[in-house]
């Protein structure tokens, strides 16, 4: 028997998950793949309040039988899920079957730095799922046997991820073209991803369009997960996330009344650098937050600054690599700031100083400062 596994936190699990395992199945002639959602350290995840339990029952919705089966392996086992130990028990389990692992290509260029990577190529055949035609990976670190355990299956991906997910449920958008209609309901019934927000959701929406809601959203679960990988305050992040742009669309007028007499003559000049002013000062007088961190990262978001606070390096960044970003380099910065916050943010502030002198627009002198001391932060 040929028997696929895809593994991930599937919180929640989607379309897109669905796409790769059957177009991966039907590639390798699979006989049945297996889903098991990871474990997740509760402290360590974000949207730490949907259990194990609630994910393996949204799979078990998402993936039809009889061609998969949800296994719930690596939820009983705890711990963080290594492959390789998933991979040893299945193999003691099923000592007859042929073991296909998936993964996307996007994780395989890190394959090597896997946890016992060279006895995961021992246990099973990777299958490598890549959205290029003809993809040619760089096979230098394997050996002739290991190559021949490493097969592509060549899909059309339908681009997506749970955290965008996570914040188009939020910002009620219509979901149905990503995510199971039965999947949709467990959620809804048991109200996951919900927090408490509503009040904040409602105060942005009278001043903010659909798509700058969107956005919200998106820094908001972008600031969460930062938060949850470098030891912040997760709800915190996720709330000045919510709230950073909250001026963004209130005409000139209204915001320079608001923040006008704390601002030099570069800053009332500079209309895309108002709300960043303007939004601490909004917030407080309309009661919606006065927590002096959230007030403060919100304040320097667009420019950042010299000797930046934790939370204002979280929301500073999380703009640059939420969801709905798609300029060129996104990429790159989102895997940066899985390193770390001043990989990211030496890139994003060098990358905004170059913008604006290539456009002959002023440079905010926190902005010079923010790029200095990220340099600084390196010995550069
Ligand atoms: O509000 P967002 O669009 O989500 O993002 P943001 O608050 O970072 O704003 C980005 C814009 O602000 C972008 O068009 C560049 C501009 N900006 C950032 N730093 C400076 C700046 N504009 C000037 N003039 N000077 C700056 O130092
Ligand atoms: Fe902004
Ligand atoms: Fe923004």
């Amino acid at each position: 028997m040929k028997t696929g596994i895809l593994g991930g936190s599937f919180n929640p699990p989607h379309k897109g998950h669905l796409n790769i395992a059957t177009k991966c199945a039907e590639f390798a002639g699979l006989d049945r793949v297996l889903i098991i959602p990871s474990n997740i350290a509760p402290h360590k995840s974000s949207a730490a309040f949907v259990s194990g339990e609630d994910r393996l029952n949204m799979c078990k919705i998402a993936f039809p039988s009889p061609l998969f089966e949800v296994s719930s392996i690596e939820l009983d086992r705890g711990d963080t899920s290594y492959t390789v130990d998933t991979l040893r028990e299945l193999k003691e389990k099923y000592p007859d079957d042929e073991l296909y692992f998936i993964i996307g290509s996007d994780m395989f260029e890190t394959f090597t730095q896997w946890y016992l990577w060279d006895e995961i190529l021992k246990l099973c055949t990777l299958c490598v799922a890549s959205r290029v035609k003809g993809f040619k990976p760089d096979f230098s670190s394997y050996t002739e046997e290991q190559r021949r355990k490493i097969i592509y299956a060549e899909y059309e991906p339908l681009e997506l991820s749970s955290t965008e997910l996570r914040a188009r449920l939020k910002s009620n958008f219509n979901c149905e073209d990503l995510l199971d209609a039965g999947v949709a309901e467990y959620i809804r019934e048991h109200k996951l991803y919900d927090d408490d927000f509503d009040e904040y959701r409602a105060a942005l929406a009278k001043v903010l369009d659909a798509k700058r809601l969107y956005h919200c959203e998106c820094v908001s679960e972008a600031a969460g997960e930062l938060a949850a990988l470098y030891g912040a305050d997760v709800n915190k992040a996720k709330l000045a996330g919510l709230l950073h742009d909250i001026t963004k669309r209130l005409p000139e007028e209204e915001q320079l009344a608001l923040a006008g007499k704390e601002m030099t003559a570069l800053e009332k000049s500079n209309y895309k650098i108002h709300h960043q002013m303007s939004a601490p000062v909004y917030l407080r007088n309309n009661g919606i937050t006065g927590d002096e961190e959230i007030l403060t990262a919100i304040r320097w978001h667009t420019t950042g600054r010299a000797g930046m606070s934790l939370l204002e390096k979280i929301v500073y960044t999380a703009d640059f690599i939420s969801a709905d970003r798609s300029y060129p380099d996104v990429d790159t910065v989102r895997r940066l700031a899985k390193i770390s916050l001043e990989h990211a943010m030496l890139y994003t502030s060098r990358y905004t100083v170059n913008y604006l002198v290539a456009h002959d627009r002023p440079v905010h002198p926190a902005t010079v400062d923010c790029y200095n001391d990220m340099l600084a932060h390196f010995g550069l």
